[in-house]
């Protein structure tokens, strides 16, 4: 069987510079190695409440900022989630499978349930189970995320093997793909939080289509530690954050890095670091503009067609080895 990967990021806000350099950047190497699929998980952004006219464009928006980052249709299969209807299908059936206490576990839960108040759905608690049935509709071998997806992952092993134990082997049982560097940006303004598109402070999270104007003043208003030294160093996170950052968009190495700015000031490295952002965001800006309404459809229109088949032959197995049949069965 192929190797495959899979992952998604949902069709919600701004992609930030953390989506892209803790996954997407990622999915642009592996797809060279891998037999590729990458969605758009727009089932997943209604599990806490969209405006649908906001939410049909940012669908859009984001598979255009998947064909931008280097993400190459002729090899990699992009698609919308629900164009595939077999991920709530199999959602349905791995709802009986998984136990309210696991997903009561789940910290993501937790603290989005938190910001909910008296609103929480049922789909918000059941979002690791959709995203354990995108994960294993595929035979997914590795699945390349942020850190902060590490314990969906975990559960999504779990229900695969609890699946096959009960019904007989069915799923590849696929392992979390987490960079080395890069797997947790962030926030500019509060280095103990993640940098994510659902924070307060908008200063504190680089959006990929922000103008050069903001980014530099967010750039400038970073938070930095006390002291003047500029390397590498986990007891100054801060610093450490942004020289990251620097590190991933420039490919050098950290030796290098502390080098070019041994003896400068932090107002130097804030520079510096903006203007490797606004030029490499210049040029990703370009390319989203040049992807047409023709080819995003030629795109979402051949994901879906190769993804219906591959998730629809794993439902059908699925079915047959519980049991569920219908009319088309004979005896
Ligand atoms: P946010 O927290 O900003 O709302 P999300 O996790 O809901 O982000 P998605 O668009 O679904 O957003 O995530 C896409 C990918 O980006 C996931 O693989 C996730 O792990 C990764 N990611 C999100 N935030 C960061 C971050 N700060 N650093 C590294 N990776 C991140
Ligand atoms: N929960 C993920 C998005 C997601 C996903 C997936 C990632 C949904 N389904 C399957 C990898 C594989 C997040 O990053 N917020």
């Amino acid at each position: 069987m192929a190797k495959r990967i899979f992952s998604g990021a949902q069709p919600t806000g701004n992609v930030h510079l953390g989506n892209y350099l803790g996954a997407l950047r990622n999915w642009v190497t592996l797809q060279h190695e891998y037999e590729s699929f990458f969605c758009i998980v727009n089932l997943h952004a209604i599990t806490i409440p969209q405006d649908p006219k906001l939410l049909a464009e940012k669908t859009r928006e984001l598979a255009r900022i998947y064909l931008a980052v280097g993400i190459d249709p002729e090899i990699s299969t992009i698609f919308v989630q629900s164009d595939v209807p077999q991920h709530a299908e199999l959602t349905w059936i791995l709802n009986c499978v998984a136990r309210i206490s696991e997903l009561e576990r789940m910290t993501q839960f937790k603290d989005k349930s938190r910001k909910q108040g008296e609103n929480v759905t049922a789909g918000l608690f059941d979002y690791p189970v959709l995203m354990a049935s995108d994960i294993l509709l595929y035979q997914t071998e590795l699945v390349p995320v942020g850190e902060d997806q590490k314990q969906h992952l975990e559960l999504t092993r779990d229900l695969a093997i609890r699946f096959n134990r009960d019904y007989g082997e069915m799923f590849r049982v696929p392992e979390a793909y987490i960079p080395k560097v890069g797997a947790r940006i962030m926030s500019l303004s509060d280095p103990k939080k993640k940098m994510s598109k659902s924070d307060d402070d908008p200063n504190g999270c680089v959006m990929l289509l922000d103008d050069p104007d903001a980014i530099s003043r967010k750039f400038k208003r970073a938070v930095t530690d006390s002291g003047t030294d500029i390397r590498f160093d986990d007891s100054r996170p801060a610093i450490t954050n942004l020289l990251t950052i620097y590190q991933l968009l420039t490919g050098q190495p950290t030796d290098e890095i502390e080098a070019h700015f041994n003896g400068k000031g932090y107002a130097q490295l804030k520079q510096d670091l903006a203007d490797v952002t606004v030029e490499f965001l210049r040029l990703f800006q370009e390319r989203v503009k040049g992807i047409g309404a023709e080819q995003l459809n030629r795109t979402l229109g051949q994901g879906r067609e190769k993804a219906r088949q591959i998730a629809g032959t794993t439902l059908a197995n699925v079915y047959a080895a519980m049991g569920i049949v219908g009319a088309c069965v004979s005896d």
